[in-house]
């Protein structure tokens, strides 16, 4: 009698440390799935380009990648502007710009990210893009460039 007991004991006992090793299981499954999703998100190229049409452009502290941009008259076009800058910059927080004031584009990339605008210029002409965020804002002359809408 005594020793049924223990042996039932014993197998709630085996149930319980097989369910334990299933949810363990199921955890750690769990978790390298979102290891594994986040390495892949890591290591594929930032954000899908919103539009067939996107021009890249990357600002550091020392300037614009591009001085000078091309687009053509009613084109749809995407600028998208990757910060090249951590937050630990004490200048602007690693946050840089892209701005044409006479199109209305404001472009505003976070710390080691990327924003985007589109906009389809109507007019041809040459414009002044810059970033007032950082070093001495506009005033810098390597925080500035050239938009050409061409026709
Ligand atoms: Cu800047």
């Amino acid at each position: 009698m005594k020793s049924r007991k223990y042996k039932r004991h014993t197998k709630s006992q085996r149930k319980h440390r097989n369910l334990r090793a299933l949810s363990f299981g199921l955890i750690a499954l769990f978790v390298l799935g979102i290891a594994g999703y986040l390495l892949f998100a890591a290591l594929s190229p930032k954000t899908p380009s919103p539009a067939p049409n996107t021009i890249d452009i990357s600002a550091s502290m020392g300037g614009f990648s591009q001085n000078v941009i091309r687009v053509r008259a009613g084109e749809e076009t995407t600028i998208r502007l990757t910060s090249l800058d951590n937050q630990y910059h004490t200048d602007g927080g690693g946050q840089h710009q892209w701005a044409v004031d006479e199109l209305g584009l404001n472009v505003i990339a976070p710390p080691l990210g990327s924003n985007f605008a589109t906009f389809t210029p109507d007019t041809p002409g040459t414009f002044t893009f810059y970033c007032d965020i950082c070093c001495g804002g506009r005033a810098n002359p390597t925080m500035q460039g050239t938009l050409v809408v061409e026709i």
